[in-house]
């Protein structure tokens, strides 16, 4: 493979972009070598500015779920960008975007769009404090709900991945108000309820993380949470940005039979474009503007373009089998990768929650964030670099999911299986 025009795009990128990247984790940090630069995508492939051909596990951090450019999602953004792409006016695309979230996630019998999981995240817990009347939050370590000053306290995803501890810019006492506990820990849980219960505005949590690798939740563990959580007057937030539409279409609170009180959710309800949405009980969203005096706007929010490319991915992803399909082609894919390292004598831990999961370097168990940073990263990027040589294109951190798409067809898993045969040497 040759990478002249991806490297000529990377020097200039530095000149003016900072770290030549809109986001941290694209730039290829934590697995060496610099970033290639994405020209187009078609289905499950991706292809760089050189003409170099990838097997895409990323799609775009997770929205893609149909793949790049699903004919349908182009049509309806075609269609939406003609009659205009904006107008800070109410329009139905909205309505049917919210309704089909609704029918999904149930208790988001209120939702509010915003333009990404960060905004819903930062609006959120805003309204999880406004409600409560309290301050203080419980966050899990390794999980990661954006860039929010609250919740940027041992984060996972670009954080963990660039080894950050707490970024600076963030006021001690504003941090104070964040408690982490490790993730699968109930008694933890208990011990920060039972000290400062009566202060909690809110648990946030990721139901299925992915943002330290893919890890399960223990038999009992989101149970534990709502228990816990009901029984001190604090809400539950699901952060499902990630593991909606992925774990299962009701995400993780319909797979585990968990109900939380608010739910986050994105990526793939913009279907690529920027959507990030909050939702929850009318008694607890009313207090939002302009029907209470809980403040959140936004001059994009709930766009055309982003529902129309929302509801078509929706759709499309509603239609007989095709979750079924993602699953069963990322079971298939976790359990080669794991022969083939177990022929090899290379310690992993694959972990699938529908269509997103992990492949540690790591001989586990692996159930939170301490255990997620045994694995070693030094072969974790070793093997990135090798298959993507090799036209496949995984996360490039241990701390990331990797994804199926719709499009992701037996060809693909076959080449990927072919070039791991070849890559993963001890
Ligand atoms: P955004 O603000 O990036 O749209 O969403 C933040 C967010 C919130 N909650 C969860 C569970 C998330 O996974 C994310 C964002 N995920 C990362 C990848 N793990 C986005 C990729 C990036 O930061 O560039």
């Amino acid at each position: 493979m040759t990478h002249t025009r991806s490297e000529e795009l990377w020097r200039k990128a530095q000149q003016v972009l900072v770290g030549g990247v809109n986001s941290p984790v694209r730039a290829f940090k934590a697995v060496g070598g610099s970033p290639f630069f994405a020209k187009s995508g078609k289905g499950a492939l991706v292809v760089d500015e050189d003409g170099n051909e990838y097997v895409d596990y990323v799609l775009s951090w997770g929205p893609l779920v149909l793949g790049h450019a699903h004919p349908r999602v182009v049509e309806a953004v075609r269609r939406a960008m003609e009659a205009g792409s904006s107008f800070g006016i109410p329009t139905e695309a909205e309505i049917l975007l919210a309704e089909k979230i609704r029918k999904h996630y149930p208790v988001m019998e209120k939702v509010r769009l915003v333009n990404s999981g960060t905004e819903a995240a930062m609006s959120v817990l805003r309204l999880a404090r406004g409600v409560t009347g309290r301050n203080r939050v419980v966050k899990m370590d390794g999980c990661y709900h954006g860039h929010v000053d609250s919740l940027l306290v041992s984060a996972g995803s670009g954080v963990a991945t660039l080894g950050i501890q707490d970024s600076p810019g963030i006021p001690a006492p504003y941090a104070a108000l964040t408690h982490t506990v490790p993730y699968n820990d109930l008694e933890a849980v208990r011990a920060v309820f039972d000290t400062h219960g009566e202060e909690i505005a809110c648990l946030i949590v990721e139901p299925v993380p992915g943002n330290m690798g893919v890890v399960l939740p223990e038999p009992g563990y989101l149970e534990g949470l709502r228990a816990v959580t009901a029984r001190h007057g604090a809400l539950l937030v699901f952060d499902e940005v990630m593991s909606g539409f992925r774990v299962s279409l009701g995400g993780a609170q319909a797979r585990f039979g968990v109900r939380p009180d608010l739910v986050m959710l994105g990526k793939v309800i913009g279907g690529g474009l920027p959507v990030g949405a909050y939702g929850g009980p009318a008694a607890l969203m009313d207090h939002l503007a302009p029907l209470g005096p809980v403040y959140q706007a936004g001059t994009l929010a709930g766009n055309p373009l982003a529902t129309a490319a929302g509801l078509a991915t929706l759709e499309e992803l509603e239609r007989p089998g095709v979750a079924e399909g993602m699953e069963a082609a990322l079971a298939r894919l976790g359990a080669g990768l794991a022969e083939i390292a177990r022929e090899r004598g290379i310690p992993v831990t694959v972990t699938q929650a529908g269509s997103m999961g992990c492949l540690f370097f790591n001989g586990g168990p692996v159930r939170n964030y301490e255990e997620a940073k045994r694995s070693d990263t030094a072969l974790h990027a070793r093997f990135f670099r090798g298959m993507l040589e090799r036209g496949v294109y995984f996360a490039p951190s241990q701390y990331e999911a990797c994804f199926v798409s719709a499009a992701h067809g037996e060809a693909h898993l076959d080449r990927t299986l072919e070039a791991a045969r070849r890559v993963l040497i001890r």
